[in-house]
Formats: structure tokens, C-alpha cells, sequence
């Protein structure tokens, strides 16, 4: 089929501008009534057809002001409803359509989840309700009247305010009925019915409106969605200070739904949450899970004004929505947390997600100009990619400046369905720079490289960086144009502190930003009184791969000095990175790698430095992942000599640093009661990690011991993944004793499939095989799916790339399973093949080979035959 074009993008020529809908809730046969006020926009000709989207709908009448049209006004299927002949004018249509929630394993459309019903219209998912103009460009007010046997669902939600309800007298039946007075994109309706526990809260708006929070959860869960209130109301605070935004309804919601298809949707008031992005509490949450919770709520809440006042003209622009609204959860955060620690956390997923898809055969734009299917575009590039550049637009223009064009955003485009071209003119006329160059982020895909070399003249205390950028080919782009990147820097001196300088010629140079936007600079500082080690890209400030020659020395150096925090973690990780590739190359020549004693001290010394932060110590401690250095070596790659070398790196720095650790986990030891707070969790990682590493040097016995007496989820699981990923002859009880604790708690068997998933032992594809036939189990519940299938397959770098390619067989078999129930998600664990092109021959013919057979059978669905296609492409 033919792709979706950027450059097709025309308005509809009718526009809705009001929907009233009546549902009537069954599990089999729900009937929708859809009213729609509709005129034709200034230029359309008089007849001009009327062509709505619909996907598996069963119609059941059409009329119009009133009156049933024949069969030879209008065709219909499934698909597509469209009126030969509208009136001239204005006209009410009103559509009659039929749909089984309970048969709907796609989680698109209205579904079922548990015993209640819920929505998911992003992105194109209203179709799957009624016919409509089912594109983010059409904006109508939404009234919505829910019926439903009380019994099955005493609650019935909307977008909105709830403007009627009661009972139907005579039945057992009850309505609601909601309004929602902004205009909207269909992609923001939510519909809910069923039965939950209620927890119920308010907000004080900047302007003194009380709001009314309600979060909805599964009846015996009240106890745990206490973390995502906070998170909330913290949320909406921050939004009014750091970007002057108020809610603007009466109510906001949220409902947790345990069968959910992503995190979480920003449904205009009606948030919609996958489950584990809600419930929290101690003994069934990790630390990791609260930081989710906290950087998700606050996600769809903001989006409330980025993407809901605010929205997109064409799914073209997702990052316009997307891209801003991670850039706002990760600065909200960093304010909440610690800034350094948020920071590199969110480069390690940059790195670890959004590299690799950018470096394969699936990297597209941050705005992509083609698509076979827009699910598939959910993606680490347009998400977290996104929040870079609009990161950088802010490091180019300043605080203030950026905060001044935002302010413009908000002022000029409230209400409308814009464009990232829309976007970028806000901050070109706030700061008055030319940004054209700068929009190359949004249109040129690869991960731009920095090669930088430097040359010191002492006697004339000159200093001189030469930076060139290039960008490698990706699909579809096989050259690039020079793009402008910020290179926030530091020159170090030799007492640590940064030197003075001043920049005379190459580059505009502002502050301690150099802005590169030639092929070539030589950038020139005088007034340099030593020579300096450069800190370059501090913080992170452009996603970009920085080549520059560093000693060992001056890396070491860094690391003890550097008074960004982001590169001293960075300078860690070169380190590690260096002999970790070096120590993969000893093992695929068949040698014994040899480790730099000096490397393992400098990681010992950094584990019992109490200056530090602890949970930077842990981040600095966690050697780069078998995925990122397979993305270093690039190509021929070898899981198995990967794993062994980052093996032989731990266990060195585990045995030489062993005193260090041991005297860390007993001094980290807490009497006091769990409490998820950043300082609280990052003892708890740094500790965590010293027995990781303990645990390397052969002290297992504390590991057990660490899983008997943990007392919440973080340290039992930290103790239960270290058991079974290093095979300990208790690993088979400790897995019992964690399933007879949980069982029932499906958030928490899901840490129980992917520990068992993601072992790195010859036995867990056998093991992963048999828990497919588990009872706890699921083709259909994503997160039950995810966290056993999908799991092995991207967090198990040597058993998912086995050298027999078993590891991609079973895991195409399940793709083609899954996508029979659930496209999206089958479509996601096809991804896990992104990087295949890497492998060393023989893995690479394996992988290819299933991906051949995975595009070759018939009926595939366009998600998964797209991803297929553009893999092997
Ligand atoms: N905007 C939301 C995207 C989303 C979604 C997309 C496709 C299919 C199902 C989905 N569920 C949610 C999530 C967000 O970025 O906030
Ligand atoms: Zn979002």
C-alpha cells in the first residue's frame, strides 16, 4: 500500500463542530449514536462527498436533519462511510453503529479490561466507535451520554464536566451525561464504565479554582494510588510556576486499566493509565517504578496544554506534542529530584533506546515525512529524541528567551492544531535569530558525530578546538546538511577548576555554549594560562556522538574533577566503555582480558567518596550495558564475547574493590521505614549495586540474606535478580517463595516473568518457553506479554542473539501469534530486531532469515508487516 505523506496534508473539506454521542454499553453489542454538526469549510464545492473513517464497524442507520438516507446516498464499510451529496449548508448527521467491546483484543476503540470498559482513540482509534473525521485537525465540542446497567458499572466517565445524570426508571439501568467544552481532536475522547475504588482529592488552581482530582483503581488497590495523587498535585503546581499553565476544567481523572497498550493517555480530563503507572506502595513497588509513576502522571497531565489546548495538525507533528511534553516531565523531575542524576538517567535511555533505532534500519525523523502505519511512530525518536531538541532550542536561546517564546506558543496557537514550523517561528521571534538551520533536527534522521581535535600553544596560552560534524546515511537520506548543534564546555585546569578564557575566532561562541554549525570549525581561545582538559557536551547538551581523543590520564581526571556532574559520570563511562571493547576483542581472540588496575581503583574510589551523592555513585558504578557496547563496536558484533568481557570488568573491579563494597553495604544499612524520596533511593541503589558487585566477587551468601530481610519491593528484587541472573543454587526457591508472596498481584508477577526472562543462562529460553504456558500467563494483557516475551527479547542480549538463532525463532513465532490479538504489541517486539544488521555473520543470517519468514506470511497486519518491511529494507 501506499504510504501517508507529509507533503498530501490537506484540510478536510467539511468541518464537525459539534458531536453528541449516546452510548449504550454491552459486552457484545454496544450501540453508538453520534450527532454531529457539520459545515463545509470556506472552498468547498457545493456536493463535495463526505468521507469518514470507520474500522470494523457495523452500521446501523444514517440520516440526515433528520431524515434515514437511502442506500443510493451513501456507501459504507467497515472501513469507510462516505455521503455522495451533502447539503449545501450546514446539516446534523446522525450515524448509527454497532460494536463488540468484549471481542476487541486490539485495546483500540472501546474494549474491555477486567469487568469494566474503557477507550483508546490515540491515534486513530475513534474510527473503532463511530464513523467520523478521525484526524487531530478536526476539532469539535463533545457532549456524551453514557448508559449502562448499574450493577456492571456504577461509574460512568467522560471528558468534561458531568453535566446529568440518573437512573433509567423501570430498568436497572443508569446515564451519565458529560460535556466538554474545549473543541478537540477525536484522539482525545475517553469513555469509561465499570467499577472501581475511588480515591478523591482537590487542587487549588493559581487563579483560586478548586478542581476536583479523582483517581480510579481496581477495588482492593485503594491502598497504593496514593504516590500518583501526590505526583498530581505536584504536577499542577509546577506547571503554574515553571510555565504559568492552570487546569482549566472542574475535574481532572484518572483511571488505572490493567490491559493497556502504552503508559498512559491524555485524554481531555479522563486520564487513562496502564495500571503500573499508578500503583504504588512499598512491598510492591521498586524505587524505579515510583519515579515512573511520578514522571508519567505529571506526562499526561502536561499534555493537557502541550497537545490537548494545544494540538497537532497531522500525526506528521507528534513530536510537536510529544517531543515538549517529555521535555517538560524531565525538567519537572529534575526539580523534584536531583538534576544531575535525572539527567543522566534520561541520556542513558537517549543512548540506550533512541541511539540504535537512529543508527538502523528503523531511524526515521524526529518528524518523519512518510508513514505505513502511525503506531509504529511512537517511538524513542520522536519521544525522547523530541525532548532534545526542543532541550537545545532552550541552551541555544537562553532560559528566559526560551520561557519567552513558549509564552508566545501558548498565547498565539491556544486552540489550534499546529505545526513544529508553528513551534519553531514562536522562538524565532522571541529571540530573533534565524532558526532555519536549526529545524534540520526535526527533518535530517542519524545520530550527528562531533570529531574534535585540540592543539595548545603555551607560549602564547592559545588553546584550539577543531570540530568537525557529520552525519552517517540512514534511510532514505543518504546526505546530509550541517546541522547546528550547542556544545555547552569547559576547559579544565590543572587544579580542577574551569580556566578563563576568551574566544577570539571559529564559531560564535555565547557564554560556555560553542554553537557548531559548519562542517569544520577551529575554534580559537586566548587567555588559556595552561593547558586545559576539555570538557565538551557538559550536560548533554545535544544528542550527538562526541569523537575526541582523551587519554586515560585526562579521563581519570575528569571523573575526580569535572565540575559538571554529567561528565564526570561520562568520563566513567568512556573509561569503562574503552576497556570494555578492549576486553570483547581479547575474548573473541581467545584470551584472558586483562583489566587496568587503575580503572578498578578509580571505580572503588567513586563507590566510598561521601562527598558524593549516592545515587550518582550508583549511576557512575553501573558499567555501560551489553546493548550500548555492542552499538560502540558497531559491527561483527558478538554477544557472547560482549557479555564475557563486561564480566571480566566486573568481577575485576568487584574483586578489587571488594573491601570498598563491603564497607558500603554495611554502612548503607537502614533502619528506618522505606520511603520512596530521591535521597532514600539513591542509598538504596548505591547499596544495591555494592552488592551487586559483592555478589561478583563470590560473596553470595549476603544475596540471600539481602532477599529474606528486604523489607519493600527495590531491595528483595535487586537480591531476587542477582539469585537467578547469576544461576545460585538458591535461585529456584527464591523464585517459589517470590510467586507464593505474590501471587494474584499481576504488576508484581510481571517482575517475576522478566527476572526469569532476562537471565543471561544458556537454560532461560527453555525456562521462558515453559512460563509462556504459565497460568499467570497472557497473550492478551500487554504487560503480562511485555514483561515475559518482550523482555527476553530486548533485555537479554545473550539469549534473545543465541548463536543457534533459537532466541529469534521463538520470539518471530510469538510476533506472528500475537499479532492475530494484538497488532501494536506484536509490532513493538518486532523492533527487537532493529539492530540485526550488526551481528556477526551467522546471527545476522539467523535473524534475517526470521524476519523473512515473519513478512511472508499472509494476513500480517500493516503493523507488523511495516516494521518487517523496513527492517530488512
Ligand atoms: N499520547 C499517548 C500515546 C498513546 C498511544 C498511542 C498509540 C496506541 C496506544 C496509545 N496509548 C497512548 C501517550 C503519551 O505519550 O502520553
Ligand atoms: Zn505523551
Amino acid at each position: 500500500t501506499d504510504p501517508v505523506r507529509l507533503k498530501d496534508y490537506r484540510p478536510t473539506p467539511y468541518a464537525i463542530r459539534t458531536i453528541d454521542l449516546d452510548v449504550r454499553l454491552d459486552p457484545e453489542n454496544t450501540t453508538v449514536t453520534a450527532r454531529s454538526r457539520i459545515e463545509p469549510r470556506e472552498g468547498t464545492a457545493p456536493g463535495t462527498p463526505l468521507v469518514l473513517d470507520g474500522d470494523e464497524l457495523i452500521l446501523t442507520s444514517v440520516a440526515i436533519d433528520g431524515r434515514a438516507l437511502g442506500t443510493a446516498d451513501y456507501e459504507a464499510t467497515d472501513k469507510r462511510l462516505e455521503i455522495f451529496a451533502p447539503p449545501a449548508g450546514a446539516f446534523t448527521l446522525e450515524v448509527g453503529t454497532r460494536i463488540a467491546p468484549a471481542k476487541n483484543t486490539k485495546l483500540m476503540g472501546l474494549y474491555r479490561t477486567a469487568s469494566n470498559y474503557c477507550t483508546q482513540c490515540e491515534a486513530e482509534g475513534f474510527r473503532r466507535i463511530t464513523y467520523f473525521y478521525d484526524r487531530p485537525d478536526v476539532l469539535a465540542v463533545y457532549t456524551t451520554r453514557i448508559e449502562a446497567r448499574k450493577a456492571e458499572a456504577p461509574y460512568l466517565l467522560s471528558n468534561g464536566n458531568l453535566i446529568e445524570r440518573g437512573d433509567i426508571a423501570g430498568t436497572d439501568r443508569h446515564f451519565a451525561v458529560w460535556h466538554d467544552p474545549f473543541p478537540k481532536p477525536a484522539y482525545l475522547f475517553a469513555l469509561v464504565g465499570g467499577d472501581f475504588a475511588r480515591i478523591s482529592d482537590t487542587f487549588r488552581t493559581m487563579s483560586g479554582r478548586d478542581v476536583t482530582l479523582e483517581i480510579y483503581v481496581e477495588h482492593g488497590r485503594e491502598d497504593r494510588g496514593a504516590y500518583a495523587m501526590d505526583s498530581l498535585k505536584r504536577s499542577m503546581k509546577w506547571d503554574e510556576e515553571a510555565f504559568g499553565r492552570e487546569y482549566d476544567l472542574d475535574i481532572f481523572m484518572i483511571v488505572a486499566v490493567s490491559d493497556f497498550n502504552m503508559g498512559a493517555m491524555e485524554n481531555k480530563g479522563l486520564n487513562v493509565f496502564n495500571d503500573k503507572y499508578v500503583l504504588a506502595k512499598p512491598d510492591t513497588a521498586t524505587d524505579q517504578d515510583y519515579a515512573n509513576i511520578e514522571g508519567v502522571i505529571a506526562h499526561e497531565y502536561f499534555h493537557n496544554w502541550t497537545g490537548n489546548r494545544i494540538t497537532c495538525r497531522d500525526w506528521f507533528q507528534l513530536c510537536l506534542k510529544e517531543g515538549l511534553t517529555v521535555f517538560r516531565d524531565q525538567e519537572f523531575s529534575s526539580d523534584q529530584r536531583s538534576r544531575p542524576v535525572k539527567r543522566i538517567s534520561d541520556v542513558r535511555l537517549l543512548k540506550s533506546h533512541q541511539f540504535p533505532e537512529d543508527a538502523g534500519p528503523l531511524a526515521h525523523p524526529v518528524r518523519p515525512e512518510t508513514y505505513h502505519e502511525i503506531n509504529n511512530f511512537y517511538t524513542a525518536t520522536v519521544y525522547e529524541k523530541g525532548s532534545e531538541v526542543v532541550r537545545m532550542l532552550k541552551t541555544l536561546l537562553g532560559a528566559e528567551t526560551f520561557r519567552a517564546g513558549m509564552d508566545l506558543y501558548f498565547a498565539r496557537h491556544d486552540g489550534d492544531a499546529a505545526t513544529i514550523e508553528d513551534f519553531v517561528a514562536c522562538f524565532a521571534e522571541a529571540s530573533g535569530r534565524d532558526l532555519s538551520q536549526f529545524m534540520l533536527w526535526y527533518k535530517q534522521s542519524g545520530t550527528p558525530e562531533l570529531r574534535v581535535a585540540q592543539g595548545y600553544d603555551a607560549s602564547a596560552k592559545r588553546y584550539t578546538l577543531t570540530i568537525e560534524q557529520s552525519c552517517p546515511p540512514t534511510p532514505g537520506q543518504p546526505t546530509k546538511l550541517p546541522m547546528t548543534i550547542p556544545v555547552r564546555f569547559g576547559l579544565v585546569g590543572p587544579n580542577g577548576a574551569d580556566l578563563a578564557f576568551e574566544a577570539v575566532s571559529g564559531a560564535e561562541v555565547a557564554g560556555d555554549v560553542i554553537v557548531v554549525t559548519e562542517p569544520k570549525h577551529e575554534v580559537v581561545f586566548e587567555g588559556v594560562s595552561a593547558p586545559p582538559v576539555p570538557s565538551l557536551l557538559r550536560g548533554f547538551s545535544a544528542p550527538v556522538r562526541l569523537a575526541l581523543e582523551l587519554s586515560a590520564e585526562a579521563s581519570l581526571f575528569l571523573l575526580a574533577s569535572d565540575n559538571d556532574p554529567f561528565n564526570r559520570w561520562q568520563a566513567a563511562q568512556t573509561l569503562a566503555t574503552t576497556a570494555l571493547i578492549e576486553a570483547t576483542r581479547a575474548v573473541r581472540a581467545g584470551a584472558v582480558p586483562s583489566i587496568d588496575p587503575k580503572l578498578v581503583d578509580a571505580f572503588a574510589r567513586v563507590a566510598v567518596d561521601d562527598k558524593v551523592d549516592p545515587a550518582f555513585r550508583a549511576l557512575t558504578l553501573a558499567l555501560p550495558a551489553e546493548a550500548d557496547i555492542a552499538r560502540e563496536i558497531g559491527s561483527d558484533v558478538d554477544p557472547d564475547a560482549i557479555f564475557a568481557g563486561r564480566d571480566a570488568l566486573k568481577k575485576a573491579i568487584a574483586t578489587g574493590g571488594r573491601t570498598a563494597f563491603r564497607h558500603l553495604y554495611e554502612s548503607l544499612a537502614s533502619a528506618e521505614a522505606y520511603s520512596p524520596d530521591a535521597a532514600s533511593a539513591g542509598r538504596r541503589a548505591l547499596r544495591n549495586s555494592a552488592l551487586d558487585y559483592l555478589a561478583h566477587a563470590g560473596e553470595t551468601d549476603s544475596v540471600m540474606e539481602r532477599y529474606r530481610t528486604a523489607d519493600n519491593m527495590t531491595d528483595r528484587l535487586a537480591a531476587l535478580g542477582l539469585v537467578v541472573g547469576l544461576g545460585l543454587p538458591e535461585a529456584e526457591a527464591a523464585l517459589i517463595d517470590f510467586y507464593s508472596r505474590f501471587d494474584g498481584d499481576g504488576l508484581v508477577i510481571d517482575k517475576w516473568f522478566t527476572v526469569q526472562a532476562t537471565a543471561p543462562l544458556a537454560a532461560t529460553l527453555d525456562r521462558v518457553r515453559a512460563l509462556t504456558e504459565h497460568p499467570a500467563f497472557s497473550l492478551t494483557n500487554p504487560n503480562r506479554f511485555r514483561s515475559l516475551v518482550t523482555a527476553f527479547a530486548t533485555g537479554n542480549q545473550t539469549q534473545f542473539n543465541r548463536p543457534d538463532g533459537a532466541g529469534y525463532a521463538f520470539v518471530a513465532d510469538h510476533v506472528l501469534t500475537l499479532d492475530e490479538i494484538n497488532p501494536q504489541v506484536a509490532a513493538r517486539l518486532l523492533s527487537a530486531f532493529r539492530s540485526w544488521r550488526a551481528l556477526e555473520p551467522r546471527r545476522r543470517a539467523y535473524a534475517e532469515a526470521e524476519l523473512k519468514r515473519v513478512l511472508d506470511k499472509p494476513g500480517l497486519s500493516r503493523d507488523v508487516a511495516d516494521i518487517a518491511n523496513r527492517s530488512l529494507g
